[in-house]
């Protein structure tokens, strides 16, 4: 299934002095919820944990560009980037990077989700791949492993907040259970 949705949805097409690659999350949370989340283009700091400011100009559409800024400590300062694509049946979103203070050139991303069925429970596979230029100074495998690292630690993090989204949902509706007269 895996290697289906990535010949689907992630096909990249890397030049020589490029590099690209996949990440795979399995995530114990329903694919809306993990979705709702993931095509808030307008928020990725709602998950993302190196972002700590994000604006949008105009209303978010396909083409709509944000300006992201990442906390310190970081190779980078800022980063502008542009919608390329967002499809609520599909859960695809597409993003490139157009500009800003750090060494990503050329970058652009794609995020699926998809559901699964994990210990019995809805769950969701989220797969994110990227191109990008690899740096002057830089080797393919060394930037391939920095971007794997940030892609790895955004899609944990959007784990916990959708594992945690789910339970409150869950435990909502549970009440509203035994709330119902029998
Ligand atoms: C994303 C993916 C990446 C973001 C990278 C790879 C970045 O935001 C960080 C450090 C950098 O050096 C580049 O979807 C940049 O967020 C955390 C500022 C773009």
């Amino acid at each position: 299934m895996e290697a289906q949705y990535i010949i689907r949805h992630h096909r990249h097409h890397p030049r020589e002095h490029q590099c690209s690659s996949a990440v795979v999350k399995h995530i114990k949370a329903p694919v809306d919820i993990v979705w709702s989340a993931v095509r808030r283009f307008d928020q990725p700091q709602k998950y993302k944990p190196f972002v700590s400011r994000c604006i949008v100009r105009d209303d978010f559409k396909i083409g709509s560009v944000r300006e992201v800024n990442v906390k310190s400590g970081l190779p980078a300062t800022t980063s502008t980037e542009m919608l390329e694509l967002l499809d609520d049946q599909e859960h695809i979103l597409g993003i490139k990077i157009v500009g800003g203070d750090h060494r990503l050139k050329n970058y652009s991303s794609v995020i699926t989700v998809h559901p699964e069925i994990i210990d019995g429970m809805p769950g969701a596979m989220v797969i994110e791949s990227f191109v990008v230029d690899v740096p002057e100074g830089n080797t393919q495998d060394e930037t391939c492993y920095f971007v794997n690292a940030v892609i790895n630690c955004n899609l944990k993090s959007l784990a916990v907040v959708s594992e945690r989204m789910a339970l409150q949902v869950f435990t909502c509706w549970k009440r509203a259970q035994n709330r119902r007269p029998m």
